[in-house]
Order: structure tokens, then C-alpha cells, then sequence
């Protein structure tokens, strides 16, 4: 593939409240991408896979009552135990596309227990950070006409409008790109395209950031 002649993989993170509609364009530029030559995996958090992320499914789905910190503290260590993998993917030149991370963690956290926003950062620092992160604005009366609302943990509008005040203030304009994700699928996934290519370029070179700060 091209990218592996030029150098390592992109880390590309998607964010945003829920039904922004990540999933859906985290496919859709997997696919494009791929049709494109470059190397590309797709991987979501909560990676429910796991043992930890099969606790976290039950705390979601409201099987399971976890006070907000321990649960934080799950979810940060569910991306902990993919750190290697995601690193050694990057090296060998493979771009990788992330329904959630990090910024997740810490504004939902934020939101849903009484800790700062600095606390709930906290335990992701050391993982490897994304070199774009594109985030994906809704309205909330938007949110609540789009599939399956209100049946997980924090679908409450309340919870919402917390977390999305968190995320503004996570953003850095050096690596986030927001955009009206109101539009059309296709409108949407194009503009997405145009900057991920560009950021494919960009950190080709460089070597793969931890989060810090
Ligand atoms: N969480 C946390 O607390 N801490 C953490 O560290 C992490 C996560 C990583 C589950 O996440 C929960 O975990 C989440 C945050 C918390 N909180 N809750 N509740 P998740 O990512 O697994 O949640 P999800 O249910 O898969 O995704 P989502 O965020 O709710 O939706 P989405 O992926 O953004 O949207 P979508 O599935 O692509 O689209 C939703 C619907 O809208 C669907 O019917 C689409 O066809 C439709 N759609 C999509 N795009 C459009 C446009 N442009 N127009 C119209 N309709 C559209
Ligand atoms: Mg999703």
C-alpha cells in the first residue's frame, strides 16, 4: 500500500455525543480508504470484546452498578490493554480509524461522577495520541430523532449537555477537526475524506505522540 512506502499510519479518533453518527462514518471512511490502497483497521472503545470490555457492556446495559470511578477507570484500562497492538499497527504503516478514546473517557466521566475534568484525564496519559481527532456536532433535538435513544447509561439530555461542554473544553485546534454532522451521510463523509488524507501525509514521518499534558 502506499502509506506502508511512506511511512507509519495515522491515528484518526472519532468524537462526539450519542447518535452523532461516528459509527456509521468510521465505516464509511474504513471502506473509502481501503478502496483507495492505503492499509486501514477500524477499532471502537468500549472494545467489548474483552473481559473488561464484557464488565463494561453489563454497566452500560445496566446489568451491573459500578460507582462512575471504577467504571471510568475500566474504560481507560480497556484502551490500556489494546495500547501495544494499536502502536505496533501505526509502526507497520497501518491507519487506523477509532469510534471513541480518550476524550470519551474524561467527558463522560466528568459528567457522571463528581471528579474534574483533569482527574478524569488523567488515567489515559501514556497512551498513544491521535494525530486527528474529528468531531462530529448534533443537536440534542437531532440526537433524540435518530435510532434507539435513551436506552443506555448516559442518554439523558441533562448528561448530554454536560458532556458536550467537557468536549469543548478537550478540544485543541491543532489536532481537532468539528464539523455540522446534520447533514447528509454522504456531505458529511467527504469533508471527513479531504482531512484524513491530508493527516495521512502530515504524520507520516513523525513518530506516534503519547497523551500528555
Ligand atoms: N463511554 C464512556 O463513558 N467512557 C469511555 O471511555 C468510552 C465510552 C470509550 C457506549 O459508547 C457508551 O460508552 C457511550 C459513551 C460511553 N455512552 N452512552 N450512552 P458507544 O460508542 O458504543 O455508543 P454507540 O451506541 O455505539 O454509539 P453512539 O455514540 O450512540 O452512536 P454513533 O456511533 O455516534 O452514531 P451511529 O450509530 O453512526 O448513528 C446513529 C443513528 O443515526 C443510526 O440510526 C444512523 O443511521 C443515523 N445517522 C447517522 N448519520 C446520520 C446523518 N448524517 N443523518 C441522519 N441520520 C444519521
Ligand atoms: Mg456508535
Amino acid at each position: 500500500a502506499v502509506n506502508r512506502i511512506m511511512g507509519r499510519g495515522a491515528f484518526i479518533v472519532f468524537e462526539g455525543l450519542d447518535r452523532a453518527g461516528k459509527s456509521t462514518q468510521v465505516s464509511m471512511l474504513t471502506d473509502a480508504l481501503r478502496a483507495r490502497g492505503v492499509a486501514v483497521q477500524k477499532q471502537s472503545f468500549p472494545d467489548r470484546s474483552t473481559a473488561i470490555g464484557k464488565l463494561i457492556d453489563d454497566y452500560l446495559t445496566k446489568k451491573v452498578e459500578l460507582s462512575p470511578e471504577a467504571a471510568h477507570l475500566l474504560f481507560s484500562a480497556n484502551r490500556w490493554e489494546c495500547k501495544d497492538r494499536l502502536i505496533k499497527s501505526l509502526e507497520e504503516g497501518t491507519t487506523l480509524v477509532v469510534d471513541r478514546y480518550a476524550a470519551s473517557g474524561a467527558a463522560y466521566a466528568a459528567a457522571n461522577s463528581g471528579q474534574t475534568l483533569e482527574w478524569c484525564s488523567q488515567p489515559d496519559r501514556g497512551l498513544p495520541a491521535p494525530d486527528l481527532v474529528v468531531f462530529l456536532r448534533v443537536a440534542e433535538e437531532e440526537q433524540q430523532k435518530r435510532a434507539n435513544w435513551g436506552e443506555e447509561r448516559f442518554e439523558r439530555v441533562e448528561t448530554q449537555r454536560k458532556i458536550g461542554k467537557n468536549f469543548d473544553r478537550l478540544a485543541d485546534s491543532r489536532t481537532w477537526f468539528g464539523l455540522d454532522a446534520q447533514r447528509d451521510k454522504a456531505a458529511i463523509h467527504a469533508e471527513i475524506l479531504e482531512r484524513v488524507l491530508r493527516a495521512i501525509q502530515e504524520c507520516a514521518d513523525q513518530s506516534v505522540k503519547a497523551l500528555a499534558h
